[in-house]
């Protein structure tokens, strides 16, 4: 039996933080999982150098389930999001490990595709509504069938979406950014923002916005209503979630679909929205949600409810963490999209993936494992560099959600 020999954390910021883990074995096989917690980078890295990885040694490294309750009931304290995105990265370099062993792709061991390729959505975006437009014209031209578009809310700077770079990025400064949040602005700007989209380009792809959990139930029940006749394939985190209730509110003012769960690090966050049918779309991932063993269950789960799935993708989730879920989105029944925002062009420096984009879908390799490789001079050459999410204010000062 081969057992775990090393486990080592690796902090990387080739254009934005990065944590992975690389898993070795006594027969020198590796395995990478992704462990990046956006702003809270250095949490996971304790938790996985500190308590997660003496754990490890000496383990076989082929039972993944079995390292998985062990590690999710072992810790007593269970879930989380530091806790289950450390779970999530051993999972992921032990699915990665098993498929080299194997010597087959890992949605070969998941039982093999039910489709060539993930359709995935494109991000518009725009400081107003022209540049907006221009912006869904290109991604359509690059052959996008699902394109999210969102521009800056008139009077707010730095409203949420808005790319200034190659790719969106949130996270910046050394202390959180502190942007301006208008509910009414934004009610009164979303249904002008994405009218503008279907009457310039009409209605032969997926159109989406991200609302990013700023309204009460009732506002977003009456967003919702207003967008109907634009046939959004999605409206995403259109209220916290902590209340899973609150969705029954929004589904029954609208019929425009819901999609929820970026921030989701276990089954039990998405239980009732899931089993009462509160939304459309489950955005949980592999990083954040206890890595590839723990989010098929709850794609399966979902699969029952026709709950179809849509996997968070930004740029925060490195292409490890992208090339898993890719590997899982091929082979589930449910599958509706998966984010694809791109990432930095330094993070391929350090980051060799194998998945491609075409037509507007990922293709996983036939690469063994996940089909990722990590060049540890490369990242060495990006030390940690500190940054934090920003954070909503009212007009009023008060903090809202961001
Ligand atoms: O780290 C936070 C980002 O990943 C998040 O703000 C992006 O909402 C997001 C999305 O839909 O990709
Ligand atoms: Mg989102």
């Amino acid at each position: 039996m081969a057992t775990i020999t090393e486990a080592t954390v690796i902090v990387t910021s080739p254009g934005r933080n990065f944590v992975t883990l690389k898993v070795t074995t006594s027969d020198g096989v590796t395995g990478l999982g992704d462990a990046t917690l956006n702003g809270r980078e250095l949490a996971v890295a304790s938790y996985l150098r500190d308590h997660l990885v003496p754990l490890l040694i000496g383990r076989d490294p082929a039972r993944i389930e079995d390292m998985w309750q062990y590690l999710y009931k072992g810790a007593y304290w269970r879930r989380g999001p530091v806790t289950m995105t450390a779970i999530a990265a051993v999972d992921t370099a032990l699915w990665d490990i098993k498929g080299k062993v194997a010597g087959m792709p890992v949605y070969d061991l998941l039982g093999g595709r039910a489709r060539d390729g993930a359709m995935v959505y494109g991000h518009a975006s725009g400081g107003d509504v022209p540049e907006l437009l221009d912006d869904v014209a290109r991604f359509r031209d690059l052959g996008y069938r699902a394109i999210r578009a969102q521009a800056a809310v008139p009077g707010s700077p730095g409203s949420y979406g808005v790319r200034k770079g190659v790719v969106y990025e949130p996270a910046a400064a050394s202390l959180p950014d502190e942007q301006t949040w208008s509910t009414e602005d934004y009610l009164d700007f979303a249904p002008r923002l994405l009218t503008a989209v279907r009457e310039r380009f009409g209605f032969d792809f997926h159109l989406l916005h991200d609302v990013h959990h700023r309204l009460t139930p009732t506002e977003a029940g009456r967003l919702g209503r207003r967008l109907e006749d634009l046939r959004l394939f999605w409206m995403e985190d259109p209220t916290p979630a902590e209340l899973q209730e609150s969705f029954r509110q929004i589904r029954q003012a609208t019929t425009t679909p819901i999609a929820v769960g970026e921030v989701f690090n276990s089954i039990w966050d998405c239980q009732q929205l899931i089993t009462e049918r509160l939304i459309d779309y489950i955005r949980a991932t592999v990083v954040h949600a206890g890595g590839i063993t723990h989010l098929r269950r709850i794609f399966h789960l979902a699969e029952l409810y026709q709950v179809r799935t849509g996997s968070h993708g930004a740029t925060d989730l490195s292409p490890v963490s992208l090339s898993a879920n890719v590997h899982l989105d091929v082979t589930v029944p449910n599958f509706g999209v998966q984010e694809y925002m791109g990432h930095d062009p330094l993070a391929h420096e350090v980051f060799r993936p194998t998945y491609e984009l075409r037509d507007g879908a990922l293709y996983p390799s036939d690469a063994p494992g996940l089909g990722v490789e990590l060049d540890e001079e490369a990242a060495a050459r990006f030390p940690y560099d500190p940054k934090y999410l920003p954070v909503n204010r009212r007009t009023d000062g008060s903090v809202h959600d961001w």
